[in-house]
């Protein structure tokens, strides 16, 4: 990994400062000439093999080197890939096994972000996997269908692991949303998109993760804004309803997403499961390690091309070129899921977001430690969590093991979002803001040894102290 060091100008560089001499840096590395043209790159779906009744899922953790430049070869980290890995997807019942194996020169860890697990199997920082060994997740999938992930969560380590390319979509499916007229062939009307941003050493030949101080409060925000891996791609759609699985896996950047012409589209699903109903909106706020699964209704606009746009920081993503043809058209249904009513709590926890310092970011004036157990919960024992942003920054939340709601922003029922309804496992809260959430945790145990863990996903803040755990008994 590319640390700090003095830019050495090629013809390459150049190019970039040339065409990055705006009044900021957006849009250098996209429409330079040595940026590939590359068609969106689509994960793999990733086969299991039963064994036992059981659905094994191998994956090794490789080093790789990623082709981001026209001939340029970027080392990285990959699962199966030189960047980024396969999908996963899993079926509501289905008993697995996820085989993580470690073929890096350092210890990681693979968490499977928005599952629904044992503290055991849920791959925090508390299940090393040590370079050279396999690590078994082994569970039976209970939840809604959903777009979640995978990444490390090696205690200090998370940023950079991240932003070496360790991450991949799990895909949840259950017969409810399977019942729905919803876009649903892989790849060609429901397709994952990976948001990333990344900063690339001079001669591109590494990823540059060395952020200062003030990018490990304020973000660390590449230049080089990326999908799936590749940057700027295009994606030839079909005439009709597209399904794009939107994640921020970004370390620290707050995406605001929308299309060119602020056409509109319609939300489906938040974290962990379909809404209600879809929501209509022409822009998308996600904060890193959320998703959103949204619906984008292409009929109308055969031949048109589209961009795909982040607008805090005026990037495109990827173009959209719809083709003049369609086959299996899908008409997005009035409504989409019944959600549990939102349990009465029986007490309730206040967690305040602040920093101690340069570079120590706390949680209650306190910064993780891996030894010690912050709160312990009562399995089915509903309570409200107010977490509170002191800070002039960004944060937000996650919880490990809860598929959580939303219910007040600073205290007002009324300023939580449709969107922001259903299903949740993060919650963006704005600078000096605070939200209450209702955690109840029906299902799952996790103990001192493999606790659960809240934290900010802002990985920088993460890494960094901004995390704390709790166990569930
Ligand atoms: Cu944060």
């Amino acid at each position: 990994m590319k640390r700090r060091t003095f830019l050495k100008l090629s013809s390459m560089t150049a190019v970039v400062l040339f065409t990055g001499c705006g009044d900021d840096e957006s849009n250098i590395d996209q429409g330079s000439a040595d940026v590939l043209a590359v068609a969106l790159p689509i994960p793999t779906l990733l086969h299991s093999t039963q064994r036992n009744g059981v659905m094994h899922y191998d994956l090794n953790i490789v080093e790789g080197n990623h082709q981001f430049f026209d001939g340029v070869k970027t080392k990285s980290y990959g699962i199966d890939s030189s960047y980024l890995g396969p999908t996963l997807l899993l079926k509501n019942g289905e008993t697995v096994s996820v085989n993580y194996t470690n073929n890096l020169k350092e210890d990681t860890t693979m968490h499977a972000h928005g599952m629904r697990l044992p503290g055991t199997m849920d791959g925090s920082a508390h299940q090393v996997i040590k370079v050279g060994k396999t690590w078994s997740a082994q569970y039976t999938v209970n939840q809604n269908a959903c777009t979640n992930w995978y990444h490390p969560h090696y205690m200090g380590k998370t940023a950079e692991h991240v932003y070496e390319g360790l991450a991949g979509i799990i895909i949840v499916e259950d017969s409810e949303s399977s019942a729905l007229d919803l876009p649903n062939r892989y790849g060609v009307d429901d397709i994952p998109l990976v948001l990333q941003d990344r900063k690339f050493s001079a001669d591109r030949t590494e990823m540059d993760y060395s952020p200062t101080n003030m990018e490990l409060s304020r973000g660390y925000i590449g230049e080089t804004f990326i999908v799936n891996g590749a940057i700027a791609p295009t994606f030839d759609a079909e005439a009709k309803e597209i399904r794009f699985r939107l994640l921020n896996g970004s370390n620290s950047t707050m995406y605001e997403l929308g299309f060119n012409e602020n056409i509109s589209f319609k939300q489906i699903a938040s974290d962990n499961g379909l809404l209600e109903a879809p929501v209509s909106m022409s822009r998308l706020l996600l904060s890193p390690g959320e998703r959103a699964e949204i619906v984008v209704d292409f009929t109308d606009a055969a031949a048109e091309s589209f961009t795909l746009k982040e607008f805090r920081h005026d990037k495109t993503f990827m173009t959209i070129n719809v083709k003049d043809t369609a086959t299996a058209v899908t008409t997005l249904p009035d409504t989409l899921a019944s959600l549990e009513p939102v349990a009465t709590p029986v007490r309730s926890r206040r967690f305040e977001l602040d920093m101690a310092g340069m570079g120590r970011f706390t949680i209650n004036n306190k910064v993780m430690d891996l030894n010690r157990i912050d709160a312990n919960l009562n399995q089915g024992e509903a309570e409200e969590w107010e977490v509170v942003n002191k800070m002039n920054v960004d944060h937000n939340f996650h919880v490990h093991g809860s598929h959580f709601r939303v219910v007040s922003r600073n205290n007002n029922t009324a300023a939580v979002k449709k969107s922001e309804q259903g299903y949740k496992d993060v919650v963006h809260i704005p600078p000096n803001e605070s939200v209450k959430i209702i955690v109840q945790i029906n299902d799952v145990t996790a103990d001192a040894n493999a606790p659960f863990m809240f934290h900010c996903h802002f990985l920088e803040h993460e890494d960094h102290g901004m995390m704390g755990q709790f166990t569930v008994s």
